[in-house]
């Protein structure tokens, strides 16, 4: 069944756009079902041309329109676009529009939830607002007024700095605001509403004095040190790193509890999914604390990576998403472990980006097509983007690097630019040919690297033959070699580092790869020995090389890498794990022995680098394990996966109480020696309830009862999730008892449920639905609901009766009407089924096609099923 799609926009037709708009003033008059809002736009041809002036508009009602004040009456309107003729060449556009907040689920445009008033114009949200040029290549200066009720909104917030406001005899008060920079309309943000505000201040490099406010639900100030500090130390680390200061007086951060993505980095106030501001020590973990510093970094990031510079067109995305998520990325690192760090992006690579690349959705970093732009908000723009910018890094060491972007701002600051303008920027800073690298841009696909050696024994000579090719995609048949920055050392059987300054690629411990085919020889050696390959993950690739597992063995204890040491540990295990799926009545005892000792050898690292010894004792997730095969055997997979997890657990349960036991933390603090040792205990904790050792139950009780903090609580039920059912429900009802009024937490307790590996999981999950806190309408509730069924309770989804398919497709089709931006992303499971078995293959079309024959399917849904059926 193949379903007939909108009309795609393709990168390669961009045109300059027809007029130019200089300064917008827009006034609000806030109401939610009747908002006014009129826009008055300076615009001028650009260029000489007789073409109709065509402004995007959408789900908006057009009140009146006058031109230098006149009414116009030659236009033409509909669902998309107004469109006016006229032969003026520099003229006033006056617009006035209404529109319904409350009615707007979609979270785009200006909406109204929680009982505030929020804007989202990223993508193209702002034609939901006014009748506007909404391309990111129109940039202009913006005044604001906001009018509105003052005792229910007294906080009236928008770009730029407050100019001026007043009281209206009515109840109704209003502010203006003004934003001295050119920005595009996707930057555009209005908030209105009560909250509580948090304020703080930062002192620039040249001294000048920031104003910092936050601003939380009524109630939450609490809960927003975290996020202030964050703020502080991201503003101090891009001044340190990139020289970048801050632009504005006044930097405003709002928290909601509807949005559809993380947040927003609106110019002067971004807007944030609460999710990413509040924590304390109950009610956050330790990942909260983390991710909100590295979100509160990332918007703020963007003020320059985004805004300063912003992209030509949304088919350059990865422009400032690319950059901005390594630049967190980088600024993580160096807040807390680097070689952690390292591990989680290289996870979210191998477990989502890589399965998005074998699926129908698979696109370049910087998509030739696209029918709704916000189905490209994807971990191939947004983090494979960000691997490519750091093998510019890589290619032109941090000095070069930072050439590069000196010159990026000194060329481009102020306008709307492309890729390409970026990689010529580090190219001429450098002058490093970059040429060839770009192909990184237009191909899509993962690499693979497949390596091969041989050693002479009566020469020492030994031969590395290193290999790249990128099987076709979905999206793209035909694949060239790439320019792969291959980060490599050689170790001895003492496992030291071989050196040989003759032989160039040793030297600098990297090969550039730009062939398909590539070989480096070492002479001279009197053993033979093991390449420990892609250093710290130097590309985003694949590499297959035939270690034994005393290699693996090797590489754990002395490769100088620390991310290669845990990616051997990954090996090992993968090794292990797929070895039991495909035999699993003739296991190979001499392999896992060897995985045993490794793994005992890794305790000993606890003490002195525990993040490391957290991360190797870890075996890899279902989802990684998932992109080493050709084919997924759902139960065979899982259940292996589980059985090396046991043994792990049963063999070594002295250890895990020990190392348990060993971890003596006081009262709750977020920091990294604390947050390691919280990681051990709890992992500990989970491998020993796992392996049904005598304490473990009594464990869980001490521990949830004595927990000063969420990560401990939450240590518990995940851990509990391995042993009696009796237990776990227990637990799982008193953590409700506690924590149903709040939101945030209440989202953790409705995703283990979401996840929970029970054979009645399909009966249970509509009882979640049916919850009274349940709501479609939040993102935040259907994201931990349906998105973690759908993307992490593997046995539950992928039940061999269709169940969990059907079941996902039928809540699909209801938010299809309420939000299709989060539809379209929790779809992204379903459309991942190439890898699968015929008969789940074929289940999981059907239900795509079933989603397919809805009549009103929304653009997004549309662009996805129908590649998908394809
Ligand atoms: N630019 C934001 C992400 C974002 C994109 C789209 C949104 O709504 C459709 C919202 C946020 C970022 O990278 O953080
Ligand atoms: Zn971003």
């Amino acid at each position: 069944m193949t379903v007939s799609s909108p009309v795609a926009k393709k990168r390669s037709d961009y045109q300059t756009p027809d007029f130019l708009i200089s300064h917008v003033d827009m006034v609000f008059h806030l109401d939610v079902e009747n908002t006014r809002v009129i826009t008055t736009s300076q615009i001028t041809r650009n260029g000489q041309h007789d073409r109709p002036l065509v402004l995007d508009g959408e789900s908006i009602k057009l009140i009146s329109l006058t031109l230098n004040e006149d009414p116009i009456h030659d236009y033409t309107v509909n669902d998309e676009q107004l469109s006016i003729q006229t032969s003026a060449n520099t003229f006033t556009l006056c617009v006035e529009t209404e529109i319904n907040p409350r009615e707007n689920k979609t979270l785009e445009g200006l909406y109204f939830s929680a009982g505030a008033y929020c804007t989202q114009c990223e993508a193209e949200g702002f034609r939901k607002i006014t009748y506007f040029l909404d391309r990111p290549d129109v940039l202009a200066k913006y005044d604001v007024t906001i009018f509105a009720d003052k005792a229910r909104y007294p906080h009236l917030l928008s770009n730029g700095n407050q100019i001026g406001k007043g009281q209206l005899d009515d109840g109704r008060h209003w502010v203006k605001w003004q934003d001295p920079f050119n920005k595009p309309s996707y930057l555009f943000a209005l908030v209105a509403g009560d909250f509580d505000l948090l304020s703080d201040h930062f002192i620039t490099q040249s001294g000048r004095n920031v104003v910092l406010e936050l601003y939380v639900d009524k109630g939450a100030l609490d809960k927003g040190h975290h996020a202030i500090a964050s703020l502080k130390k991201a503003m101090a680390w891009d001044e340190k790193v990139f020289g970048l200061e801050y632009d504005l007086d006044i930097y405003m951060v709002v928290a909601v509890d509807f949005f559809n993505m993380g947040a927003m980095e609106n110019k002067g106030l971004n807007v944030f999914n609460s999710k990413f501001v509040l924590a304390d020590a109950q009610s956050a973990t330790d990942d909260d604390f983390f991710n909100i510093e590295a979100v509160i970094g990332h918007e703020y990031f963007h003020n320059w990576t985004g805004n300063r510079v912003t992209c030509r067109d949304w088919f350059q995305l990865s422009l400032k998403e690319g950059l901005t998520v390594f630049r967190d990325q980088q600024f993580s690192a160096d807040m807390s472990s680097p070689v952690f760090n390292r591990i989680k992006n290289v996870q979210i690579i191998r477990e989502h980006q890589f399965a998005e690349d074998a699926s129908a959705m698979a696109h370049p970093i910087r998509p030739e097509e696209v029918i709704e732009m916000n189905n490209f908000y994807t971990v191939t723009v947004y983090d494979k983007g960000a691997e490519v910018i750091r093998m510019m890094h890589t290619l032109l060491g941090a000095d070069g690097f930072r050439k590069g972007i000196d010159l990026y701002f000194e060329r481009f600051d102020g306008q709307a630019v492309t890729c390409d303008d970026f990689v010529q920027a580090m190219q001429d800073a450098t002058h490093v040919d970059l040429s060839h690298f770009r192909l990184w841009y237009s191909q899509s696909g993962t690499p693979k690297v497949t390596v091969t050696d041989t050693f002479e024994q009566s020469s020492g000579r030994y031969t590395l033959t290193i290999t790249q090719s990128t099987p076709p995609t979905a999206d793209q048949a035909q694949k060239g070699a790439l320019h792969i920055p291959f980060k490599f050392e050689l170790l001895d059987q003492q496992g030291a580092i071989i050196y040989d300054d003759s032989v160039p690629e040793l030297k600098a411990k990297m090969v550039e790869l730009t062939q398909a085919k590539h070989e480096i020889s070492v002479s001279g050696l009197s053993e033979k020995p093991t390449p420990s390959l892609l250093l710290n993950f130097s590309a985003p690739v694949k590499v297959e090389y035939p270690y034994s597992h005393q290699q693996l063995s090797h590489i754990i204890l002395h490769s100088s890498d620390e991310f290669s040491r845990w990616d051997a540990s990954q090996s090992l295990y993968s090794r292990c794990i797929h070895s039991l799926a495909t035999t699993p009545d003739s296991p190979d005892e001499e392999l896992f022995d060897s995985m045993l000792v490794a793994v005992s050898g890794m305790f000993d690292l606890a003490d002195s680098n525990p993040a490391l010894a957290a991360a190797m004792l870890s075996v890899p997730s279902f989802e990684t394990l998932s992109q080493q095969v050709d084919e997924i055997h759902v139960e065979a997979l899982y259940h292996a996966q589980r059985s090396i997890r046991n043994l792990m657990a049963t063999s070594l349960s002295e250890k895990w109480l020990a190392l348990y036991n060993k971890q003596i933390i006081g009262s709750y603090q977020y920091n990294a020696d604390d947050v390691d040792k919280r990681r051990l205990r709890n992992l500990s904790l989970s491998y020993l309830v796992q392996g049904d050792a005598p304490q473990a139950s009594k464990l869980l009780s001490a521990q949830f009862a004595s927990a000063d903090n969420m990560t401990d609580s939450l240590g518990v039920l995940k851990a509990a999730q391995y042993g009696p059912v009796a237990q776990f429900d227990n637990l799982m009802v008193q953590f409700e008892e506690r924590w149903r009024r709040d939101p945030l937490v209440l989202d953790k307790w409705f995703a283990l449920h979401a996840n929970m590996e029970r054979s009645d999981i399909l009966a249970r999950l509509p009882l979640l639905l049916s919850h009274e806190k349940f709501s479609l309408d939040n993102p935040n509730r259907v994201r931990s609901v349906l998105g973690s069924f759908a993307f992490y309770n593997v046995l539950g989804f992928h039940a061999i009766d269709g169940s969990g398919y059907r079941f996902l497709a039928d809540y699909i089709l209801k938010l299809n009407s309420v939000n299709p931006q989060v539809a379209a992303r929790i779809i992204t499971p379903l459309t991942q089924w190439q890898k699968f078995d015929d008969t789940r293959q074929e289940l999981m079309r059907y239900q795509l096609a079933r989603i397919a024959d809805c009549k009103t399917l929304s653009k997004d849904l549309i662009e996805k099923v129908s590649k998908s059926l394809n």
